[in-house]
């Protein structure tokens, strides 16, 4: 009996963008004619399934950006609508790409306040995960927040960075940054902690685990610390990093001298395992380790 692995599609990116003509920045028109009744019914169910878990666990600049921007519950938005409204607020585009990009292509995209958005959608056999971002977690997941003065200036600010640290050899460093912040960052609100990173905010297992599991760590944001530490790419964070504002978040990101210090500081020395805490840690919840192991960190 043969399971399902084995008729698994190709590549699902390769898939979906057979005959579709990439610019050079990796770009191309939203192929609008490309959507079928089931992309817009899976969009459908994934918009709703994160509605009902996201009430009390989404930061209010999230819900505030989704409601601000045409992101309809019922079909996949189009772009070229989103950015007039999109532009109006924060001065970005979004822009759609095949999947993922080159880092030094993406940087620059998010220097110019272009953010790159995957314009295919998963299919319904693949609802609850996906390992590579599709127009659901792009979208749904990272723009709203992209409507926020602080931190649209934030990820322009990431961008920027990110072009400096390439000279610098520094980039597995940063991209913990982005990983540890934009993907699954949480934020202390007077209401509480409240999710912001886009990882968490388009997986409903991950809104609620992130939040209120007792099994991963829940550490205060500390910039060097977050440079040094390892991350997992296929299962739920084993530390989550808590910022108080995004302010703090866009001045420990625009300061490119004290980031470079950094990267000087930490180069050489051991990273940080995904589950560990250190001395320096201001710790706001040690996680249980139960079936932890260190062997699969990135
Ligand atoms: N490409 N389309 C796309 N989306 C991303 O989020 C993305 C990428 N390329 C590289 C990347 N993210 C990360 O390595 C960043 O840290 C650079
Ligand atoms: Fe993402």
């Amino acid at each position: 009996m043969n399971d399902m692995t084995e008729f698994q599609a190709p590549d699902i990116t390769v898939r979906k963008n057979q005959g579709l003509v990439l610019a050079a920045d990796f770009t191309l028109p939203q192929p609008l004619d490309r959507y079928t009744d089931e992309d817009h019914q899976v969009w459908s169910q994934l918009y709703a399934r994160q509605m009902e878990v996201l009430q009390g666990r989404a930061c209010n600049e999230f819900m505030e950006g989704l409601t601000r921007l045409p992101i309809e519950p019922h079909r996949v938005p189009v772009f070229d609508e989103l950015n007039q409204a999109l532009g109006a607020a924060t001065g970005w585009q979004i822009v759609a790409v095949h999947g993922l990009i080159p880092d030094d292509v993406f940087f620059e995209h998010l220097a110019n306040r272009r953010f790159p958005v995957t314009w295919w959608l998963r299919e319904a056999n693949q609802i609850d995960y996906l390992q590579e971002p599709d127009v659901f977690h792009d979208l749904f997941g990272h723009v709203p927040l992209l409507a926020n003065p602080i931190f649209a200036d934030y990820i322009q600010a990431y961008g920027v960075a990110g072009l400096a640290a390439k000279s610098q050899n520094a980039l597995h460093m940063l991209a913990r940054l982005y990983w540890y912040t934009v993907e699954f960052g949480l934020i202390a609100t007077p209401d509480g902690t409240r999710i912001y990173g886009a990882g968490i905010m388009s997986s409903r297992t991950e809104s609620i685990y992130s939040l209120e599991s007792d099994s991963p760590n829940r550490i205060a944001f500390d910039m060097q610390r977050i440079l040094q530490t390892r991350y997992r790419i296929d299962t739920f964070q084993k530390t989550y990093f808590v910022i108080d504002s995004f302010e703090t978040l866009f001045a420990a990101t625009q300061d490119l001298e004290r980031l470079s210090q950094y990267y000087n500081a930490i180069r050489d020395l051991t990273p940080i395992g995904a589950g560990d805490i250190v001395s320096t840690d201001t710790v706001i919840h040690a996680g249980n380790r139960e079936g932890w192991s260190a062997s699969d960190d990135v």
